[in-house]
């Protein structure tokens, strides 16, 4: 078969995929709650990328998200599973909604990407600052003391190492409850030509959903991106 240059990106892409995930030590539980956690190394990213691409991410069903450290335990277990040295410097999913009622700098309108309450913090001394009006990111600091920083959304401002998943049953992080994200989802059959997008809520779509027309043998892309409370990013499969 004679690979097309469309038909050659994915294959590369697809290898370079798969050696990422091997490349990765399996997943941690945690006893307390059932949940998976892991560290995904990538200095490349983002936080909006780095979000989109925790939600491709699954271990046993679970999907993936950024993680979302709501309470002491979770952020200690976190911690002593995985070492300070190799907790700092990556990104968590927490960002500041400047759409809530309660936004203000630097400490308002915090919000997990799974809708979760914002009530444990973990701020490093001095942190949240809003250093230059334009931190409205989470990370780890890579500080002595793996504690919380404000951020731009910028892999190399923010010196980052990478990011931290947590996995879960989807209905905790897709429910109308919890999941307040709202995503701009937009596939292409690269074979016709044909895009369709939406702007939806929940942790997984299907391009079919969207009414796009594809045969068996297309190749078809999705990209997710960020609105309303969640700023731009993309994140690419087949
Ligand atoms: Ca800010
Ligand atoms: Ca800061």
């Amino acid at each position: 078969m004679r690979l097309t240059s469309v038909d050659r990106a994915a294959a590369i892409c697809t290898v370079a995929l798969a050696l990422a995930v091997t490349a990765q030590a399996a997943p941690v539980r945690n006893p307390a709650n059932g949940h998976y956690y892991d560290l995904v190394d990538n200095s490349a990213l983002n936080w909006t990328q780095a979000a989109a691409a925790a939600r491709t991410r699954y271990h046993r069903g679970f999907q993936g998200h950024l993680v979302a450290i709501t309470s002491a335990e979770e952020d200690a277990f976190l911690i002593d599973t995985f070492g300070v040295s190799r907790v700092a410097g990556r990104w968590i999913g927490g960002f500041q909604n400047v759409n809530a009622s309660d936004y203000s700098e630097p400490a308002g309108g915090w919000s997990w990407v799974t809708g979760e309450p914002w009530s444990y913090q973990h701020w490093a001394e001095g942190e949240p600052n809003d250093f230059g009006g334009v931190e409205h990111w989470l990370q780890i600091w890579d500080a002595a003391s793996p504690s919380w920083n404000d951020i731009p959304d910028n892999a190399e401002v923010a010196h980052s190492t990478g990011y931290i998943v947590e996995y879960e049953r989807s209905n905790n992080i897709g429910g109308s409850t919890v999941n307040t994200a709202i995503w701009r989802v937009r596939c292409q059959n690269l074979t016709t030509g044909e895009t369709k997008q939406a702007n939806l809520s929940g942790t997984s779509w299907d391009c079919g959903a969207l009414g796009l027309s594809v045969s068996r043998g297309d190749h078809v892309k999705m990209e997710i991106t960020g609105t309303a409370n969640v700023p731009s990013g993309r994140a690419s499969g087949k």
